[in-house]
């Protein structure tokens, strides 16, 4: 069953996807540029398996924040277009002419760009469908046999985290078409990967088990206690043993505060996709560390068909696991109480946003938390809270843009937010968040 036949989508929205089909048709010769996070790795992936099948030349290149000065390096060379992904909406009147924009973000500037968004067709790209999820519609409405890249277009809908709370429309086709036409499996688990199950909750930090993840000790007293052998993987063990495990895990992360819809996340349908061996929710952290470690393109490798690259991209995962559960630690003892928030810092910027979520979500759930590194003469923060605390009037995001009157700059999302500041301004500008937010709770 073709994934067309299955899929009800808004008019409008059909007709951009063949705007760009007949976009793509007309160039040869195609500068590709995405987000370097999990969701932007996993577009790219799609698009260059779809764009080399239709013999177009391409040169594809990642970026985080997409500025001006960007656009004009990534157009310049002998190009006939462009393509951006998961990036570009907001900078729509910065573009040439010749390019077209997959995108899922709700900042949308006027220009002459073509651009393909949920948001123009009355859904919420936030929530509803991700870059990849665009970007397979567009490949696949390009041709279908590009539908066989849906492995990445559900590893970046879980690394956009549009799983929580239940798929929105176009993502939840998409995923019910993989779980009834694909040679997938959808199992019921504790949402973890690792060959054993030792493993498995040892580099675990999303979920994060407080108490266990990292702590091999504690892991194998806990198995030990409930007779679990540890060197299973998950799949292997009984089903009495696993449920054991789980209702033990969610019991104990409960009394030590987390809260409740946390906890219910540790467990998720998995689609185990047989063809690669692996798990989508695991694929999606492969790409999400890949991206940050700066192996932008070994996952895209991987897509085209060099599966050995995924023994690489397991042990990039591995290190970074490790890197993070130890910078975890680290963040654990440097925390400070302010007002209402709680502040932490970390030895490198590559770790702020991961560590503020996991803390935020696992550790101090009550509190705002503020993650920063220092790096050169710039203090590079992250901030975080709950979503019960916006309910309160707390905006992040608002919070974080203070960072301009202290020569920074700064914003994002009410519950999510990230700002630089220069150190020597630092201080004050924690003044300023500390009282603006006192002044709220
Ligand atoms: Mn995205």
């Amino acid at each position: 069953m073709s994934l067309f036949s299955t899929l009800s989508i808004p008019e409008p929205f059909l007709n951009s996807l063949d705007d760009a089909v007949e976009f793509v048709k007309r160039h040869k010769r195609i500068r590709v540029v995405a987000h370097h996070d999990a969701d932007g790795i996993a577009s790219a992936t799609i698009l260059t398996r779809a764009l080399i099948r239709e013999g177009k030349k391409i040169h594809l290149s990642f970026t985080g924040n997409l500025t001006e000065e960007d656009v004009e390096r990534f157009s310049s060379g002998r190009y006939d277009a462009m393509i951006l992904a998961d990036i570009g909406s907001s900078l729509l009147n910065a573009l040439p002419e010749e390019t077209l924009v997959l995108d899922h973000h709700g900042r949308i500037a006027e220009g002459e760009a073509l651009l393909v968004n949920p948001h123009l067709h009355g859904m919420d790209g936030g929530r509803d469908a991700c870059a990849s999820a665009v970007c397979f519609l567009f490949a696949s409405r390009l041709n279908g046999i590009n539908e066989d890249s849906y492995p990445f277009a559900l590893a970046g809908i879980l690394g956009d985290k549009q799983d929580l709370g239940g798929y929105g429309p176009i993502n939840g086709a998409i995923v019910r078409w993989v779980s009834e036409t694909r040679d997938v499996k959808v199992v019921t688990e504790l949402d973890v990967d690792g060959e054993s199950i030792f493993e498995a909750l040892h580099l675990s930090t999303d979920p994060y088990f407080p108490g266990y993840s990292g702590d091999s000790n504690a892991i194998n007293e806990l198995l030990d206690k409930l007779g679990i052998e540890g060197d299973k993987a998950q799949s292997e063990l009984e089903m009495e043993d696993m449920r054991r495990l789980i209702s033990y895990l969610a019991v104990d992360m409960v009394e030590r505060g987390v809260p409740p819809d946390v906890v219910k996340g540790i467990v998720k349908d998995r689609i185990h996709i047989a063809d690669m061996g692996i798990t989508a929710n695991h694929l999606s952290r492969l790409l999400d560390a890949a991206g940050r470690t700066g192996h932008h393109s070994l996952p895209v490798s991987f897509g085209l068909g060099n599966s050995w690259h995924l023994e690489s991209l397991e042990s990039i995962w591995k290190t970074y696991q490790n890197e993070l559960l130890h910078i975890l630690a680290v963040a654990e003892r440097s925390k400070v109480d302010r007002g209402p928030l709680s502040l932490f810092t970390v030895p490198s910027r590559r770790f702020t946003s991961n560590v503020a979520t996991i803390l935020s979500l696992y550790y101090i759930p009550e509190r705002v938390v503020i993650v920063y590194a220092r790096e050169d003469d710039v203090c590079h923060v992250s901030a975080r809270c709950r979503p019960f605390m916006c309910e309160r009037g707390i905006d992040l995001g608002e919070l974080m843009a203070l960072a301009e009157e202290f020569g920074g700059a700064g914003g994002g999302h009410r519950m999510a937010a990230g700002a630089r500041v220069p150190a020597g301004r630092f201080d004050d500008f924690m003044h300023a968040v500390e009282e603006r937010l006192g002044s709220t709770v």
